[in-house]
């Protein structure tokens, strides 16, 4: 349970670094599994994932790389059991003041050695907004962080400026010169640490010149009674619980032309409903 103290910083700057959640083996053991299942991944599809948006952030970035994987729970059953586990979801329910949270989606990421691609600063709000934005992302740490790997860097307070104006152009993110990297606040983290932030809490990253993968699942969850204000992000997975119930009891439904559509209007639904799923696929590219 997170302590008084802990959801102060939280309300006041929007991220809170959380301390061993997991222990250094538990971290090497899901490293060991991460690192698999890329490789298993890259033998049949192209696993890069760098923004378009985010090469232009220096030189060094012309020529960057990570990989990723979306929604890691249809790959492993380890990590199916780390999103799911109280250490991790119940201080997701004391940020966001229900016991109930909602898996949105999860992206597994390696940022490679010596030139692990940078992320541009931007808030996940514009990618998936949600008309209460309780969304928050949970970055479990498989490996150490520190600033040299390119660890996540975050601008304390901005998740209190509601939805901000984004470039669309090679990602969602904010201009470069009112929001260069340099300028926020990295969040170094050990093996078995959590960062927890807001959808609105303006983040990013820098490269990776370390000698050493970065290795983190980043979780997007949800109040699940927090609906959707477009029917846009759709992956396969979204909806699953991760802790307590979803007393909306929205229906889901495979779609032609998307992993999955809500269909159920029955209560609370954002705008929409029923529109065609956008599809986005298990290793797409994006927040
Ligand atoms: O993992 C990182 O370095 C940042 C990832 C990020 O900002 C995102 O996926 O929205």
């Amino acid at each position: 349970m997170l302590s008084q103290e802990q959801l102060n910083f939280f309300k006041e700057n929007g991220y809170l670094l959380v301390k061993s959640v997991f222990s250094r083996e538990e971290a090497a053991a899901f490293r060991s599994d991460a690192h698999a299942l890329i490789e298993r991944l890259a033998a049949g599809a192209d696993l890069e994932a760098t923004w378009g948006a985010a090469r232009s952030t220096s030189a060094a970035a012309e020529k960057t790389a990570i990989y990723h994987c979306h929604n890691v729970q249809f790959y492993s059953a380890a990590l199916t059991r780390l999103i799911s586990d109280e250490r991790f979801t119940g201080p997701v329910s004391d940020i966001m003041g229900t016991p109930n949270v909602q898996l949105h989606h999860n992206k597994l990421f390696i940022k490679p050695p010596e030139n692990g691609s940078p992320f541009p600063m931007h808030q996940d709000q514009p990618y998936f907004p949600h008309d209460r934005n309780t969304m928050i992302a949970g970055v479990v740490h498989f490996d150490d962080a520190p600033l040299e790997k390119g660890c996540i860097r975050v601008v304390p307070g901005t998740h209190k400026l509601g939805p901000l104006e984004h470039k669309p152009e090679g990602g969602w993110h904010l201009p470069f010169e009112q929001y260069p990297i340099e300028s926020s606040v990295p969040c170094p983290a050990e093996a078995g640490d959590v960062l927890f932030f807001s959808y609105l809490t303006v983040h990013g990253s820098g490269i990776n010149v370390s000698n050493e993968a970065r290795t983190t699942l980043l979780v997007q969850m949800r109040d699940p009674s927090d609906p959707p204000s477009k029917m846009t992000h759709i992956s396969r997975g979204q909806g699953m619980m991760l802790r307590g119930i979803d007393s909306t009891a929205r229906h889901y439904a495979m779609a032609e032309g998307g992993w999955a559509q809500q269909v159920g209007a029955t209560m609370g639904m954002g705008a929409a409903m029923g529109a065609p799923a956008m599809g986005a696929p298990t290793m797409g590219m994006g927040s």
